[in-house]
């Protein structure tokens, strides 16, 4: 079976889970799902990263451990995950044993690579944003003073200290032939561009151990050092799978690392380069979505506006939640979130489209033939054109969802729905019924309720337990079984004589 292993970052334990997390998370759940119903042998990956000075110092201030810290935070991810219907396969820590082998035979490999070697650093240093400038970077900032970080513009800390560093520079030729070679490394095509631009610019080697601080990975062999953050973070993708006991793990490469703008250096930059000094195969793409705003404000820590999952979840189901996040904004663009927009979508397309299409359709079903199925007679052109239609989405879809363009296989599933009232509209079944016309009807009856059955599998990824239920009433018994694209996907599955339940609304209209 082939092989498909996505990963989300993971997540600092200095702070809570809010909606950036989730969304993530649930983009990668889609992409899961959706990959296992497509017959893939998925692994998916989400975790936490719990070393690093800004943890030691969050743990600190409130007079506790760091792997306490670390431990509530992990529980709260463990219990958010289920809410949200994630269906991660393992969830990796960084603190964790297996991890930390990981970390340190990735340092061997690099080290014996001639890819590191120790000097002495000074720099500036920004402790939030974990991040080095040298003097130039930070004069190219917008604030005149130069002591100030260039991306969050808070104080910046002098530090010189003895440091290993990583022969980042001696890759960067390699890095950029790699991108220019391969097109969709790197996704939405305008960070690509960003990330070869910057590589073109010429790279620093990177100082990748510290001695001020101890909470993280030592160094092999110089245990006054510790990792540095990113080498640490970065390493979890392979960690969980079991490296270095396992030389090249079953999933390895990765098909995609899903990841926000904020940490596409790292990601399409830092770690490509590691792998080839490690000469391990680099992943198949690397996604950045966008940011989201809340109400139209940047989420503070400072502001503690924050959205959290909670708070959502108290409003909303969570499909509903998984549907809107990837529905509003085109995956890889910046959005905004609004509890307005949410509703307004919220009815017009799930309650006005998709279920109405359910509710009316089995309700006819139930009324003009007690729930049960007839054998369907002559297709005529409208019948044609739906399935047509039906079968259209199902290429379409598996296009979109292989670009991560989950907005748009939303949108083409959505035009299905409409399709489908339309064809309510266009062959009146009520008509049909009064006129005694019981061919035609059980044509059009037959040809709605296996569009809805084909719809609800297309949005099973993107609404698992909704589309459960909608499933669940249109084939019954049949849903115990794993579904799949290929083996339930195709026009026509259900028979004459199936019977179907009466509707049950599963998606209320919100005043
Ligand atoms: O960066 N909109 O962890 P982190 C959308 N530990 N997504 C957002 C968001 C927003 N406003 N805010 C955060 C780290 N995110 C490192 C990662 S990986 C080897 C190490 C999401 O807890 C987005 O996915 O700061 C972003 O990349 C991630 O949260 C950062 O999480």
């Amino acid at each position: 079976m082939e092989s498909y292993y996505v990963t989300t970052p993971i997540y600092y334990v200095n702070d809570e889970p809010h909606l950036g997390h989730i969304y993530t998370t649930i983009a990668a759940d889609v992409l899961a799902r959706y990959q296992r119903m497509s017959g893939r042998d998925v692994f998916f990956l989400t975790g936490v990263d719990e070393h690093g000075q800004k943890v030691q110092q969050a743990a600190e201030a409130r007079g506790i451990e760091p792997i306490e810290l670390a431990d509530q935070v992990v529980e709260r991810y463990q219990t958010l995950w289920p809410d949200l219907a994630i269906s991660n396969d393992d969830f990796i820590r960084t603190s964790s044993e297996r991890h930390k082998s990981g970390v340190q035979a990735m340092w061997r490999r690099l080290e014996n690579a001639g890819a590191i070697y120790k000097d002495f650093y000074e720099d500036w240093y920004c402790v939030p944003c974990e991040t080095y400038w040298t003097e130039t970077q930070l004069k190219d900032a917008e604030r005149w003073d130069n002591k100030h970080c260039p991306d969050c513009d808070r104080a910046v800390e002098k530090v010189q200290e003895e440091s290993y560093f990583f022969r980042l520079s001696a890759y960067q030729d390699r890095l950029i032939d790699y991108i220019n070679a391969h097109p969709d490394f790197i996704a939405p095509a305008s960070r690509r561009n960003e990330v070869l631009r910057f590589v073109e610019s010429g790279l620093n080697d990177l100082s990748v151990s510290r001695t001020t601080f101890s909470w993280g990975v030592p160094v092999p062999g110089d245990e006054k050092h510790v990792i540095y953050v990113w080498i640490d973070a970065l390493t979890n993708y392979l960690s969980a799978l079991g490296f270095p006991d396992q030389e090249l793990p079953k999933h390895w490469p990765a098909d995609v690392h899903l990841i926000g703008k904020d940490i596409l250096r790292f990601h399409a930059i830092y770690w490509p380069c590691m792998l080839m000094a490690a000469d391990l195969p680099l992943p198949g793409r690397i996604f950045a979505h966008g940011w989201w705003t809340v109400e139209g404000e940047k989420m503070s820590k400072s502001k503690g506006n924050a959205l959290r999952p909670a708070d959502l979840l108290a409003q909303y189901d969570a499909d509903v939640i998984r549907y809107f996040l990837l529905r509003e904004v085109p995956f890889g663009q910046d959005g905004d979130f609004s509890f307005t927009a949410m509703k307004q979508r919220y009815n017009s397309e799930l309650a006005n489209d998709v279920g109405n299409l359910l509710n009316r359709s089995l309700a006819m079903l139930n009324k003009y033939r007690d729930g049960v199925l007839g054998e369907p007679g002559d297709e005529q052109g409208l019948d044609r054109a739906l399935i047509a239609d039906v079968e259209g989405m199902q290429r379409d879809v598996a296009a979109h969802m292989d670009k991560q363009a989950f907005h748009l296989a939303l949108e083409r599933i959505s035009l299905v729905v409409r399709h489908g009232n339309r064809y309510v509209e266009e062959n009146a079944p009520w008509a049909l019924a009064k006129a005694g016309d019981d061919a035609r009807l059980n044509t059009v009856l037959y040809h709605l309720v296996e569009t809805l059955r084909l719809v609800a599998l297309q949005l099973l990824p993107f609404m698992p337990g909704k589309m459960a239920s909608m499933l669940g009433q249109i084939q019954g018994e049949a849903l115990q079984q794993e579904l799949s694209f290929s083996a339930h996907g195709g026009w026509g599955l259900l028979k004459a004589g199936h019977q179907c339940a009466k509707p049950q609304p599963i998606f209320p209209r919100m005043e």
